[in-house]
């Protein structure tokens, strides 16, 4: 079980992949959709403008009561005094991290197998962002699919949250739930669609059953 509230509906924001909507946009359109989760997530630009933006979002999720997580990048996150990072196996260590952020902030912590998921776990994270779990097109460098057993096995064993990534959307988030995940976490299924709020409520819809 969680023990902070951490969402169960993360949208993460893209602006790669799609064109017409700013970050600030997708949060705010998936919030109002029902988003429990922001993950601002930019691989490319200045960190000034990482800042800027960040910012920029999480005045939106305050306003909205919903915690704003920056993807990769502790500085960032630190600099806005966002609710917390996530990190994956190479980025900033995610022990350390937690020194620095506290208990109180949000760590997740990303894994693609369930022995990733472990050193996770013994970093202090407050969830594992498990994945992918289905093909996708939204990460170049993504880890083969693990299927709905990885998420079996890593729920199972691990005492965290699971919230799983990767290929999910309405029809199969379902099946993700019922086999252990928390939660579940998405790019295109809602950043690309023509109207990011209605699909994000539809994905909460099917997450509730
Ligand atoms: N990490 C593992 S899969 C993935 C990330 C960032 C991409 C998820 O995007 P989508 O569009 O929800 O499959
Ligand atoms: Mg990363």
């Amino acid at each position: 079980m969680a023990v902070k509230e951490i969402g169960r509906l993360h949208v993460i924001t893209d602006t790669v992949l799609q064109g017409r909507y700013s970050h600030e946009d997708l949060a705010r359109l998936a919030i109002a959709g029902g988003a429990g989760a922001i993950q601002f997530r930019q691989k490319q630009g200045s960190t000034r403008e990482l800042i800027e933006t960040a910012r920029a979002m999480l005045a939106v999720c305050r306003r909205l009561g919903i915690p704003l997580i920056v993807n990769d990048r502790l500085d960032v996150a630190l600099a806005v005094e966002a609710d917390g990072v996530h990190l994956g196996q190479d980025d900033f260590p995610m022990a350390q991290a937690r020194e620095i952020l506290g208990p109180d902030k949000i760590i997740g912590g990303s894994a693609s197998t369930l022995d990733e998921a472990r050193s996770c776990q013994a970093q202090a994270v407050d969830y594992i962002g498990l994945g992918p779990v289905y093909p996708t097109g939204s990460k170049a460098d993504a880890s083969p699919a693990g299927g709905l057993d990885l998420v079996r096995r890593v729920s199972r064993e691990l005492d965290l949250p699971v919230i799983a990534i990767g290929g999910i959307g309405a029809a199969n988030a379902p099946e993700v739930l019922a086999a252990g995940a928390y939660g579940v976490a998405v790019i295109s299924a809602v950043c690309c669609q023509d109207d990011p709020s209605a699909a994000a409520a539809n994905l909460l819809r099917a997450l509730r059953g």
